[in-house]
C-alpha cells in the first residue's frame, strides 16, 4: 500500500542521514605582474564580490601572498579555479589560483 513505504523511509532517515559535503577554499596567490584591477575584476566576476570586498581581498593577497576568494563544494571550487586560470591566460597574466580543503 502507498502508505507503508513512506513510513519505512522516515524511520531509516534517523540513521542514514547524509553528511554535509566537504568544503574547499579557492585561493589566489600574489605575483608581481598581474594588474590589481584584473584581480578585482576576477573577484567580482567569478566570486560575486562587490567592489569594496573585492578590493580588500585583492590587497590582502598583495600584502600576505595569498587569500581566500570563496568556499565551495569540490566541483564548484574546481570549476572556479579553471575559469580564473582561463581568464588569466586570455589576459596574458601569470595569476595563480588554487583549491585547498577547508
Ligand atoms: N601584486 C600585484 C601587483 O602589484 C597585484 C596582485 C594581487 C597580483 C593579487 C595577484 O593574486 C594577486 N600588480
Amino acid at each position: 500500500p502507498p502508505g507503508d513505504a513512506g513510513g519505512a523511509v522516515v524511520a531509516e532517515r534517523k540513521t542514514l542521514r547524509t553528511e554535509p559535503p566537504r568544503m574547499y577554499q579557492v585561493l589566489m596567490l600574489n605575483d608581481d605582474y598581474t594588474p590589481m584591477e584584473f584581480v578585482v575584476m576576477v573577484l567580482q566576476e567569478y566570486f560575486h564580490r562587490d567592489l569594496e570586498t573585492a578590493t580588500q581581498i585583492m590587497l590582502k593577497i598583495h600584502h600576505e601572498g595569498r587569500g581566500v576568494c570563496g568556499v565551495y563544494t569540490k566541483d564548484v571550487a574546481a570549476t572556479k579555479v579553471e575559469l580564473v586560470l582561463a581568464a588569466a591566460r586570455r589576459g596574458g597574466h601569470p595569476l595563480q589560483c588554487i583549491l585547498e580543503a577547508a
